[in-house]
This record gives structure tokens, sequence and C-alpha cells, in this order.
């Protein structure tokens, strides 16, 4: 029996697909079929597949044109299948022209002509067209306006720049650049905002009453009644209010929360957390430092995320101890927070000012975490026992520093119309509090 194979990820199953399986079967008597897993997808970029995997098995199924149905799960693994299911025939659409030749040394190669006019990206696209709209200084925005490239379906229309900034249109043609919010709102479905967090609940609101929808960079606001009340507006809307924490969209950091949770290291009894940065200029005028993130709204949330999604939001007590560079503005150089949970301990360092090793080191009675400097930007980890030989290393691809991912999840709960953010509700209110606590003093010492 002549048995040919072909793969492929097989997302909003169509036309082309179709045609490419009835070619594939005429190669031979018996045809194989590998549905890429997702965790194959997202580390060979394929970041906007709509489907999960076994809706993609189950519209190859339904096509009738497999005999057999295999998942690809790793790189490499064709050769694997090849040699073990006895392949005389592989076979792919020609867009991947000369890219498996290599298996000429286990069978026989075809590129079959791909269909013209019709992709998975295109009808992605066509179902969830969502105009971005990008709010914050140029500098901030830009890695934004990369990172929404690889995401079908999105597209920045509109750059709203404070009067302040200085727009370099050369890198921006063909999108609306305005000063004017009024402007933006009228040429978006949805907005980015890095604004400064003194200002977003303002600009969130204006964008709420304008019925759009917004991810933000966390902190959303710098109080829980303002939380409140923009988070009941958005949803009395319809409308995403979204946290925007990278970190966690990053896989790495996800399946480390699950490996956590799944007790690999016992049970959690702290939790250290570090995230700092050399801000180039601490010192300036009183204006520009007003605009600037101090270092509990820009690092707290990162350096929170951890804490709140493995011990919970519900600690017993709490003490922030901040070094103040200006006491008007309540711009802090440096912070730390401890928290007291029931059966745990927890810390965080934060700073604009002060330079330390951006390390999350979670301890547990079986062993512990060590997420190497910057942890924030988490690909790598390691879980480690007192005997050495039984440590293990994970490793995860991360592109984009997780802005991708971040745009991705938005643009999926906008279509679904339910928050699909692993930033919960309650992470988000709890960052928020104490943040809030942070500008009240409230469990609060000054160093
Ligand atoms: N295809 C086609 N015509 C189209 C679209 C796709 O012939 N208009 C073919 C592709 O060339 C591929 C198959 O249909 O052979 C599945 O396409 P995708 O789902 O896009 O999968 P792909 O990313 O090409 O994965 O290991 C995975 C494989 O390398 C192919």
């Amino acid at each position: 029996m002549k048995k040919v194979i072909t793969y492929g990820t097989f997302d909003m199953f169509h036309h082309g697909h179709k045609l490419l399986l009835e070619r594939a079967r005429t190669l031979g008597d018996y045809l194989i079929v590998g549905v890429t897993a997702d965790c194959f997808d997202f580390s060979r970029g394929k970041i906007n597949v709509s489907q999960s995997l076994s809706e993609r098995i189950e519209s190859v199924r339904r096509s009738g044109l497999a005999d057999e149905i295999i998942v690809e799960e790793y790189e490499g693994q064709k050769i694997d299948d090849i040699l073990r299911h006895g392949i005389s025939v592989f076979t792919v659409g020609d867009d991947w022209e000369g890219k498996f030749d290599y298996l000429n040394d286990y069978c026989k190669v075809i590129y079959l002509p791909r269909t013209k006019g019709i992709s998975s990206s295109e009808i992605r696209t066509e179902k969830n067209h969502v105009r971005l709209g990008l709010i914050g200084t140029y500098s901030q925005i830009k890695k934004v306006l990369v990172e929404s490239q690889y995401v079908n379906g999105l597209e920045v229309t509109c750059i709203y720049c404070p009067k302040y900034d200085s727009i370099n249109t050369d890198n921006i043609r063909g999108i609306l650049c305005t000063t004017d919010l009024q402007v933006m709102m009228d040429n978006v479905d949805a907005v980015y905002l890095y604004s400064s967090p003194n200002q977003h609940f303002e600009i969130i609101q204006h964008c709420i009453d304008s019925d759009k929808h917004v991810l933000c960079e966390s902190p959303i606001c710098l109080t829980t009644k303002d939380y409140f009340l923009l988070s009941s507006n958005a949803l009395e809307k319809g409308l995403i209010l979204m946290d925007g924490l990278k970190t966690a969209y990053s896989l790495a950091f996800n399946r480390l929360v699950l490996l956590v949770k799944s007790g690999i290291i016992g049970k959690i009894i702290s939790i250290d957390s570090v995230c700092t940065s050399l801000a180039d200029n601490i010192y300036p005028h009183q204006e520009s430092l007003n605009r600037k993130w101090n270092s509990i709204c820009a690092w707290g949330p990162t350096a929170m995320l951890p804490i709140f999604e493995i011990l919970g939001t519900n600690f017993k007590k709490k003490e922030i101890i901040s070094h103040l560079i200006d006491e008007k503005l309540a711009f802090d150089s440096f912070s730390q927070i401890s928290f007291i949970f029931h059966d745990a301990v927890a810390s965080i360092k934060v700073g604009k000012g002060v330079k330390s090793e951006g390390e999350l080191i979670i301890s547990g009675t079986k062993g512990y975490i060590i997420v190497p400097a910057p942890w924030w930007k988490t690909d790598y980890f390691e879980v480690r026992y007192e005997n050495p030989s039984e440590n293990k290393r994970y490793f995860y691809q991360l592109d984009g520093e997780g802005i991708r991912y971040e745009l991705v999840t938005f643009l999926k709960s906008i279509s679904s119309g339910q928050i699909r953010s692993y930033v919960t509700p309650d992470i988000s209110l709890s960052i928020i509090k104490i943040i809030e606590d942070f500008y009240n003093k409230t469990d609060f010492v000054e160093i």
C-alpha cells in the first residue's frame, strides 16, 4: 500500500484545504493528515489560530478525505512519522516549495500548487476586523505599532500623540496622527492606551463614552472607586476593558503558574519578585516628572502579578516602604512591599532609580523555581530541588515581549464579547488597591 502524508493547521477549514487534501489522496492509496498542535503553531509564530485543535481535527475528519489523522507536536516530527508509518509520499502546498526538500532522504516530496485567492488569515481578518487607535508618546507606542502587524484583523488606523511629543511621521505613513482625542474616536473601534497613569481614568472614560474597547497598560487607574466605575460602564455597554500586562500573556509565565499550582515544588511558602530599571533622567523638572511613571506604577503591576496569581489576593497584612524623590508627586524611585498571607509570605521590590537583580523566586516545601533576570520577559525558568540531578529546565519561545499575544487576546475578547485576559478582575482590582494605598500612605513607611 502506498501511504501519503500531509500536514497543516487547517484553521477555518476552507476550499483551498479541501483541494489540497483531494489531490494528496490521488498520490497514493492511504492518506495520513497531520494537524498541528496549538503549542507547535505557537512556537513557529502562528499565534492567530482561531480554532482549537479538536475543532480543526473535526473539520479534517468531516471532509472525509483523511484515512488517518495524527497530531503534529514538535519540530522534526515529520521524519519520525515518515519512518514510523512507512510513508512513500510527503506532500504540501507550494507555498512551502524547497522547505521540505530534506525529506527526500526518507520518501518522495511533492509540492502541490496552492489554491489562489483564499487563506485562513484572510478569513480571520474579514471576520474580526478591528481598527485600533494608539494613545501615548510615540516612543512608548511604537513597539505596539510593530507588534500589531503580527495580528490578523487588527489594523492601527490612528495614533494620538500628546502635543509635547514629536511624531516621526516617516515610520507611520498611512496612519492618521492627531492631537485631538475626538478625531481618534471617529476613526477607531478600539484603543490601546499607554499614557501617564494619572490620565488613564479620564481617557478611558472618554473611550467608553464613545463606545470603544480599551486595552490599557496596567494600572488601569489609580483608585478602586474609579476602577469600579470604569469596569461597570464598560460592562453595561458590552465593551472590553482589559489590563495590558505583557508578562501575563507569555507562554512561559502561564506554564510556570500551572506547574506551581499542580504542586511541582510542593506548598508555596514564599514568593520574591524584583523588577527594576534605571530611569535615564529621574531628577528632571517637575512638569516632565509628572508625566513619567513612578516605580509603583511602572513595575508594581508586573511584580505583583505572580504573587496574586499563585497565592490569591486575600493577604492578611502588607507594608509598603518607599523612597520618594518627589513628595508632592509621590514619585518613588524605589518601593518594597511585603505581604503576609494566611500560610505564606511574599515581597516585591520595584525601582526606577535603583538597580537590582530582576529575578523571580518561588519557594515551596519540595523545591523552588527561579526565573532569571529579566524575569518579566520570561522565556526560561528552572525548577530546582535539594538533589540537583532532579532539576528541570523549561524554555518557551517569547516573541515581541508578549505584546503580540496581548493584542491577540484583546482581539479574541472583542470578537467573543468576553474578557479572555489572564489578568482577572480581582487581580486588576488588588493591584489598583495597593497603588491607591501607596498614594494615600496607608500601611506606608517612607525611607
Ligand atoms: N493550502 C493550499 N491553498 C490555500 C491555503 C492552504 O493549498 N489557499 C495548503 C497549504 O499549502 C498546506 C495546507 O493547505 O499544504 C494546510 O495549510 P495551513 O493550514 O495554512 O498549514 P501550514 O501552515 O501551511 O502548515 O507542519 C505544518 C505544515 O508545514 C503546513
